[in-house]
């Protein structure tokens, strides 16, 4: 039986990986930070939680590092954890970057001292794309981060290849985008718009506020992702690979889809900051925007190119954007009517 260590196992990705590599009869071992707070909502919602061992980890703390990679001696890291809302990295910026970045390096050094033998996979992300040109992003594409969160995680990018390289370790990483599902954190754009619309659907709520309507995401599915994940670290050699899409749509799209995915039709008015959206059959206002939510710099455009996760490991999301819409208002459509009995 092969040893999965999890880090970030109460994340989105975390619960759907978890719940993966224990079909896969993997033994999964999750790295939980020690809060005051029930953080293991999500891998009760996949009926995983009796199934998975959990330690203590904090990736601010190396000699804790140090003692789970010595203790466990995992055959698979997948390394989840970070503080990983963009916005917040704005204000957060030395958080992240030991959060984000400089962890990576105390997890690559404890394998390498203490588990060479560990197959190591790191969360890497479009983000560190931010501001290129290149349309679509593939793995040759330049790098240029927009945020505090993209510039700690190409620290951690370029730290996974150079310990591949320099000490032969079986490290890589998955450059994602933007992949969602039920579980998403209510304050990343895809949930946040489904579970509004969901409380607005049954009244407890009129309206919500967004930024910036017009940036343009390549959304997946995360359940399709994790399985990428669990690929690239099974592939013979170890290498970096793009997962994505190959599709993009703005904010407005998703809002659009969502509404309409909730049998309710919305029709838009005014620009920039006045644009409002209401509802067709009562003139009821359900968004408008709030400045709060723009970011000190924008990624405008994410379009990924997964040809080579394709060729070489066979991935290919099966969620589409409409499917993953619907999938996400249905199960908020459910939860808030759950909390209404
Ligand atoms: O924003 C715009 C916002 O926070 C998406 C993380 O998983 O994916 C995620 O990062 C877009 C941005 O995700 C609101 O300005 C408008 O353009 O859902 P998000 P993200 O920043 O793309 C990458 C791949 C990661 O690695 C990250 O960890 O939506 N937007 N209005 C808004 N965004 C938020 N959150 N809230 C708004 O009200």
């Amino acid at each position: 039986m092969k040893t999965a260590f999890v880090s970030g196992i109460t994340g989105q990705d975390g619960g759907y990986l978890a719940k993966l590599l224990l079909e896969k009869g993997y033994k999964v071992i999750g790295g939980v930070r020690r809060t005051s707070t029930d953080s293991l909502e999500r891998l009760r919602a996949h009926q995983v939680i009796d199934k998975v061992e959990f330690v203590n980890f904090d990736v601010l703390e190396q000699s804790n590092i140090s003692k789970v990679i010595r203790d466990i001696q995992p055959d698979e890291f997948y390394n989840l954890a970070a503080q990983s809302f963009v916005g917040s990295s704005f204000e957060q910026t030395i958080y992240t970057s030991t959060a984000t970045g400089l962890s990576v390096a105390y997890i690559l050094d404890a394998i390498k001292s203490y588990s060479p033998h560990t197959k190591f996979y790191q969360a890497s992300t479009s983000e560190m794309f931010g501001g290129s040109k290149d349309v679509p992003q593939g793995e040759q594409t330049s790098f240029y981060p927009k945020s505090p969160y993209g510039v700690a995680k190409l620290y951690a990018h370029w730290m996974t290849i150079n310990y591949r390289e320099s000490y032969n370790m079986f490290a890589c990483s998955g450059i994602l985008f933007n992949h969602e599902s039920p579980m998403r954190g209510k304050q990343f754009v895809t949930r946040k718009v489904t579970h509004a619309i969901a409380e607005i659907k049954y009244g407890l709520r009129k309206n919500f506020a967004l930024g910036n309507l017009y940036a343009k995401r390549d959304w997946g599915f995360a359940g399709d992702y994790v399985e990428g994940m669990w690929r690239i670290l099974n592939h013979k050699t170890a290498d970096d690979y793009v997962l994505a899409t190959g599709e993009t749509h703005s904010i407005k799209e998703f809002v659009d889809l969502a509404f309409k995915a909730a049998d309710m039709e919305i029709r838009w008015e005014g620009t920039g900051i006045d644009e409002k959206a209401f509802l067709k059959k009562s003139d009821q206002m359900v968004l408008s925007i709030d400045p709060q939510f723009y970011r000190p710099a924008e990624v405008d455009l994410l379009i990924g190119n997964a040809t080579k996760a394709q060729q070489i490991l066979g991935w290919k999301p099966k969620v589409t954007f409409s499917g993953l819409i619907e999938m996400m208002v249905q199960a908020d459509l459910e939860d808030v009517k759950r909390q209404l009995r």
